[in-house]
C-alpha cells in the first residue's frame, strides 16, 4: 500500500490567527461565526485563537504577512467578501487580496488559507455564508486545522 499524509482535525495544540474584513460587514461577522465553530469542533482552545480586524479585503495580506512573520501561528485565516458593483475596483480588491495572501503564505511557510468571497452579488455571498451552500467560514477552519497538521510534518 502507498504511503499518504493527511491532515487531521485536532486543532487542540494549535493556534490561530484570524484576519477579517470590516467591509461588507454583516457577510464578514458570519464567516466568522463560521470559523470560531469549525474551530470549536476541532478542540481548538479560545486562547489560542488571535482575530485582527482590518478596513477592507486588500488590507488582509499585509496584516497575515505581521503575524506570520511573529512565528507564533501554525496558521492564518483570511475572511471577508469582495462584491462585484459597478467598477473595476472589484478585480483590483479581488485579484490583490488573493494575489498577497497567497504570497504570504509561500514566502513564509505557514499555511494561510483563503476564506474571502469573491461573488458577483450580495446574494450569492449571503448564500456563502451561512446561507443554502454552506458557510465558507467554517469550511475554512476545518481547513486551517487540516493544513496545519500536514504542514507541521515538514517542521521537524
Ligand atoms: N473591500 C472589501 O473587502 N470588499 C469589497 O467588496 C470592496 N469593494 O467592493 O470595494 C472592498 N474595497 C475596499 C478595499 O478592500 C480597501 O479597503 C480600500 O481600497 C482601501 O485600501
Amino acid at each position: 500500500m502507498s504511503n499518504i499524509l493527511q491532515g487531521d482535525i485536532d486543532g487542540s495544540d494549535r493556534k490561530v490567527g484570524i484576519i477579517v474584513s470590516e467591509f461588507n460587514e454583516a457577510i464578514s461577522t458570519n464567516l466568522l461565526s463560521g470559523t470560531l465553530n469549525a474551530l470549536n469542533d476541532c478542540n481548538v482552545n479560545e486562547k489560542n485563537i488571535f482575530i485582527v480586524k482590518v478596513p477592507g479585503a486588500f488590507e488582509i495580506p499585509l496584516i497575515a504577512l505581521q503575524l506570520a512573520k511573529k512565528k507564533e501561528y501554525d496558521v492564518l485565516i483570511c475572511l471577508g467578501a469582495v462584491i462585484r458593483g459597478e467598477t473595476g475596483h472589484y478585480d483590483f480588491v479581488a485579484s490583490g487580496s488573493a494575489l498577497g495572501i497567497s504570497k504570504v503564505s509561500l514566502d513564509t511557510g505557514i499555511p494561510v488559507i483563503f476564506g474571502i468571497l469573491t461573488t458577483d452579488n450580495l446574494q450569492q455571498a449571503i448564500d456563502r455564508s451561512g446561507g443554502k451552500y454552506g458557510n465558507k467560514g467554517y469550511d475554512c477552519g476545518i481547513t486551517a486545522i487540516k493544513m496545519s497538521s500536514i504542514n507541521s510534518k515538514f517542521l521537524k
